[in-house]
């Protein structure tokens, strides 16, 4: 087989890199190494900046974001039993944000791709990129039990964090800058209204909370746990008991309950891999990068990667030059690491640190005050919150 693009993963990275090539008119191919129903179901993100719901507008992709979309106005920060609301239009002229979930997402890209192309190929499993800095990189990989090549002029590792292409940088090339939180997030998926109309972030007496939403009938909420918990330990009376705790204000409010239909417990961490590219071979979303999730920036980041690898790619595809394409890893790394610094700095303000002092939980009190105090501190969690722009 023979590529112009070779993209390894179709999670929202891999997808939307391949419909922007293709509106292009770049011939490129995905491979998926998991079934289209594993990817289709995979629960994640759920809150999408404004630039995200522009970009899938623009490629032909939003209808059903467009028709189920819930674009929320601002989110409430709640600490000391007290609720205090950031305004996102009127603190950053007139941005919102969209909540919209990531597996509706995927399957809206799976069915264009199937419909329209380019070419999609699940249970295709890359095992290795081979001379990323020739002329003609090639991805070996496994499909329908054979052992088969993808020869290429680029190819594009958009295959997550526990992904292959990062292994076909060279050691002395690549660096890699990581933190690892001291908790995790237990998720669940629960068949009950949203006791809100916005996000909730929630510093509670035990720890964080996010109450979260994907659609009117259905909620989306998360606890702050121990690393290494086991969702065995959390029967759902105990999980809605401690959810009720950390929301608590004093005043009328009350989290309504539901049957949980999913529980996870994910581990957080911080990572960026620099550079972004080597040779021919381009990293883009998590495979570059992972944020934990309080700031909802993994997605969207993932997709403003391949809205600037895409128009790298065209302005190589119309003029022949590969200027763009050589300053990609730049053009992504400073709002790379403006994302980063965001999601550790509000993942440090509402999680309490186990053995933490109270020294630590003063400072994370001042920095709350001082956001709800100041239009000005407001202002800039509101500007990173709903997006940075683009580098291009
Ligand atoms: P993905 O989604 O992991 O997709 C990678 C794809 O590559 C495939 N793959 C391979 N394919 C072929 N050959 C191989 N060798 C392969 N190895 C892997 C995988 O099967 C997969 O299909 O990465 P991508 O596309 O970069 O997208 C990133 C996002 O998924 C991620 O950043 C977000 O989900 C993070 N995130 C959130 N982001 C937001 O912007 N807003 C949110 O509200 C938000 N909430 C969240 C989140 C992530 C969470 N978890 C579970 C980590 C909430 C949670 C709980
Ligand atoms: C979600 O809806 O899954 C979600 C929303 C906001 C976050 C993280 C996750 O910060």
């Amino acid at each position: 087989m023979r590529t112009t693009v070779g993209i390894i993963g179709g999670g929202p990275a891999g997808l939307l890199l391949a419909r922007l090539l293709h509106r292009t008119g770049i011939d490129c191919v995905v491979l998926e190494s998991r079934a289209r129903a594993y990817v289709e179901q995979r629960q994640r993100a759920g809150m999408l900046e404004q630039g995200t719901v522009d970009a899938l507008r623009e490629c032909g992709a939003a209808d059903r974001l467009d028709a189920e979309g819930l674009i929320h106005h601002g989110i409430e920060l709640r600490f000391e039993r007290e609720r205090h609301r950031i305004d996102f239009p009127v603190l950053t002229g007139g941005r919102t944000v969209t909540i919209y979930a990531q597996t509706e997402i995927v399957k809206d890209l799976i069915a264009l791709q199937l419909a329209e192309g380019p070419p999609l190929l699940f249970e295709a499993e890359a095992l290795a990129v081979e001379k990323p800095e020739s002329q003609a990189p090639v991805v070996r990989f496994v499909h329908e039990g054979r052992e088969q090549m993808l020869s290429c002029d680029y190819v594009v590792g958009c295959d997550g964090s526990h992904g292959i292409a990062q292994g076909a940088f060279p050691a002395e090339v690549s660096c890699v800058y990581a933190h690892d939180y001291p908790y995790s997030w237990l998720g669940i998926l629960a068949d009950v209204p949203p006791s809100c109309e916005e996000l909730i972030y929630a510093r509670g007496p035990g720890g964080f909370a996010l109450h979260s939403m994907r659609s009117p009938s259905v909620s989306r909420l998360y606890l702050q746990v121990p690393n290494g918990t086991d969702v065995k330990d959390w029967p759902d009376d105990r999980i809605w008991d401690e959810l009720s705790a950390r929301f608590a204000i004093d005043g009328d409010w009350r989290l309504e309950r539901g049957p949980i239909t999913s529980k996870s417990v994910t581990p957080m961490r911080s990572c960026v891999h620099e550079p972004m590219c080597h040779g021919r071979l381009f990293l883009a979303g998590d495979a570059a990068h992972i944020v934990p999730p309080t700031g909802a920036k993994g997605l969207n980041l993932a997709v403003s990667d391949v809205r600037v690898l895409a128009r790298c790619f065209a302005e190589f595809h119309r003029t022949g030059s590969t200027q763009l394409l050589d300053h990609y890893s730049e053009l992504c790394l400073e709002r790379v690491w403006q994302a980063t610094r965001f999601s550790y700095d509000m993942t440090r303000m509402l999680h309490t640190q186990p053995n933490g002092d109270v020294f630590d939980r003063r400072m994370q009190l001042a920095r709350l005050r001082r956001i709800t105090a100041s239009r000005h501190a407001a202002a800039e969690l509101a500007a990173n919150y709903t997006g940075l722009p683009l580098a291009l």
